[in-house]
């Protein structure tokens, strides 16, 4: 470059920040990301929120975020905003499963790439979003069924079970349900005799629990709690019904959250299948590569395992949410 005037001046006036600033960041400026949260509604949540934000914020990409406070139409209007703002790339954990294809479309029509994370979409044309991160919730149901057959596998009767689903029409609660299933119904023993919804929440779980006790009382031998957070809700329902949880009842859940090991090492529930909500730095890893017109695979699977109570005490230093 030839050097006139202006651009001797313009040089002159920015080389001193230029030798504050690293390279990459002087050269560009950062990626922007759009993210539609569900909400805050169990200690799951708040851990994947909490890893969203600080990996954003160690990537270097400015987070546009929103909490749809568990309501899809929050979740739309906010994709509609990141669209308008033109934020680079959006990304979001979708409430329920259906009704995405219009807003989907409009991204797509606005050539901005779309990452799902945690919970999946249906629809027709997977060409409406890159890839979709997160956990196989039909195999954590089948872990939690697979638990149970192995627990009761000397007892003779009848085992029922009763079941708190997750958000009504979320995949996790329809996966959760269809990968236990599957499992038990290989022994007739095996009856769910109630299921009802607690939304994922601690409130729900409790007060759906004492409906169940009302209803069907010593005749539960099992509750399958689709998150941890309803089966904390459970446990005191039964304490309050003056039985004793993990003993009377045998108690099943997932996401294995710290709330989940305290109760386990209190002798409280039985189990909990593993669900990691630490998202955040592989989706930062697949923006950036959106962004560098790298290929990123469809479909990536969070690797997880269970937990029984006879591990907890020795596991929980180790937990990270
Ligand atoms: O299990 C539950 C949360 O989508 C995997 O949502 C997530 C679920 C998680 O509210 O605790």
């Amino acid at each position: 470059m030839k050097l006139n005037r202006r651009t001797l001046a313009a040089a002159i006036a920015c080389a001193p920040l230029a030798g504050l600033l690293p390279a990459a960041a002087w050269a560009q400026k950062p990626i922007v990301l759009g993210f539609s949260q569900v909400g805050a509604e169990s200690e799951w949540r708040t851990a994947n929120t909490e890893s969203i934000k600080s990996a954003a914020k160690e990537a270097g990409i400015e987070l546009k975020f929103s909490d749809a406070q568990q309501k899809q139409e929050n979740q739309i209007k906010a994709i509609r905003s990141f669209i308008a703002q033109k934020v680079d790339v959006i990304a979001f954990s979708p409430v329920v499963e259906s009704g995405w294809e219009t807003v989907l479309r409009e991204a797509k029509a606005a050539k901005i790439p779309v990452v799902l994370t945690d919970r999946a979409v249906n629809v027709k044309d997977t060409s409406l979003y890159v890839s979709f991160m997160g956990s196989d919730f039909v195999e954590e149901g089948r872990k939690a069924g697979r638990w149970l057959v192995e627990k009761m596998k000397d007892q003779k009767g009848e085992v029922n079970i009763v079941e708190l689903q997750g958000t009504v029409g979320s995949a996790p609660a329809i996966d959760r349900k269809k990968g236990f299933e599957e499992i038990i119904k290989a022994d007739p023993k095996f009856k769910i005799i109630r299921s009802q919804t607690g939304d994922f929440t601690r409130a729900k779980g409790k007060e759906v629990m004492e409906a169940f006790l009302k209803a069907e009382g010593k005749k539960i031998n099992v509750l399958y709690a689709h998150n941890d957070d309803m089966a904390i809700g459970a446990i005191q329902a039964i304490e309050e019904a003056g039985m004793k949880p993990a003993k009377d009842i045998t108690i099943i859940s997932i996401d294995a959250v710290k709330g989940a090991f305290e109760a386990m090492i209190a002798g409280k529930l039985n189990v909990s299948v593993e669900c990691s909500p630490l998202l955040g730095p592989q989706l930062m890893a697949a923006v950036k590569d959106i962004k560098a017109g790298k290929a990123v695979q469809k479909r990536i699977v969070t690797e997880e395992g269970i937990f029984p109570m006879e591990v907890a005490a020795q596991e929980f230093p180790k937990r990270k949410y």
